[in-house]
């Protein structure tokens, strides 16, 4: 009989996986061996994390990265991880990391049909007062027994196969789609192992929080002026919305998606394009949106509907519940 105080039927990432892909007679387990070495990256990523601040890894490498930026330790150490454990899967073939300018081709004895496009450890200027950060990814498929071009990678985002990020926070929560739902995963750091704790998130179709770093207001666009404005002096009569601002995305991200609401980032006459880069942040984050029941927007068009021209380009991104995304669109609509 069950036991009374264990769950002993216990659903990990992995068990998921092959469950999901079990439904496609053709698969042949490539993309269970690929998530299981992301997977292990976070891993490594959430243990090193956990240790910054005593293992001294915090602190300048005396690098900076293809952005300019001064580089943490920890960002050269998670993107070496990831990088090593994407091309020793065995299935990929090109990679494009927040951390290295040019993508990576995988030498071709080691090359499979995936591409993977990821920002390591996103948020670093919180790693020292020990805010959340999270490593974001989205996987595409290269064109059956093509070789393996840049072109791969500069696909819109809805031709995305998954997408998901890992959250180093309370808790390390690892949130997937391979584009039927979305699902989050707890590691049970006895077990080593991520555990299914959220099956199904499905974002709330209309929330009471909206996030942006509002410290860019006087360079902002009329239509997020005015959303903005909306959001703290309503005029139909509903309560104002709270203001949560972490400056981490995956963790912004994730409790949008969680408790609804809007994410936004967006242009502005200093930075029309924004901050954050279409690749590897705009569209996987989008992507897990939609399979939520949200939605995402760059005040132009569908977010997933972008196509990239350079693998580190930037976009505008309005991102969360499926009704406050509207009242967005809205505005962009009536500029026009
Ligand atoms: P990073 O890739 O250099 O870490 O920057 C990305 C981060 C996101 O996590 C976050 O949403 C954004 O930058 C915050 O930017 P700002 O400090 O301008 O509000
Ligand atoms: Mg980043």
């Amino acid at each position: 009989h069950e036991s009374a105080t264990h769950n002993t039927d216990i659903m990990t990432i992995t068990r998921h996986v092959l469950n999901e892909q079990s439904k496609y007679p053709e698969s042949r387990g490539d993309f269970s061996i690929l998530l299981s070495h992301i997977v292990l990256g976070c891993k490594f990523v959430c243990s090193a994390v956990n240790k910054a601040g005593l293992a001294k890894l915090i602190g300048l490498a005396g690098e900076t990265n293809v952005q300019g930026e001064e580089q943490k330790k920890l960002d050269v150490l998670s993107n070496e991880v990831f990088v090593k454990a994407l091309v020793s899967s065995g299935r990929t073939c090109i990679l494009v990391s927040e951390e290295d300018e040019e993508a990576i081709f995988v030498e071709p004895s080691k090359r499979g049909k995936y591409c993977v496009v990821f920002d390591p450890l996103d948020g670093s200027s919180n790693i020292d007062c020990g805010v959340s950060i999270g490593t974001i990814f989205g996987i595409y498929m290269i064109k059956d027994g093509g070789e393996p071009v840049l072109e791969d990678v500069l696909q819109s985002g809805k031709h995305m196969v998954a997408a998901g990020y890992c959250m180093y926070g309370s808790s390390c929560t690892f949130v997937l789609s391979t584009g039927s739902g979305v699902n989050g995963f707890t590691l049970d750091p006895s077990l080593g192992e991520f555990i299914m704790t959220h099956p199904d998130i499905k974002i709330p179709k209309k929330g009471k929080i909206y996030s942006v770093n509002e410290g860019n207001a006087k360079n902002w666009d009329g239509p997020t002026t005015k959303y903005v404005e909306k959001c703290k002096f309503p005029t139909d009569g509903s309560s104002p919305k709270s203001l949560r601002y972490i400056g981490s995305m995956v963790a912004d991200v994730h409790r949008t998606l969680l408790y609804g609401g809007v994410f936004l980032y967006p242009g502005d006459k200093k930075s029309p394009n924004g901050k954050l880069r279409v690749l590897y942040e705009v569209f996987p984050m989008s992507f897990l949106m939609e399979q939520a029941g949200g939605q995402a927007f760059t005040g132009k068009e569908r977010a997933l509907d972008l196509v990239p021209k350079k693998i580190h380009e930037r976009s505008p991104i309005f991102l969360g519940s499926y009704d406050d995304i509207e009242e967005i669109k809205a505005l962009y609509a009536a500029e026009q």
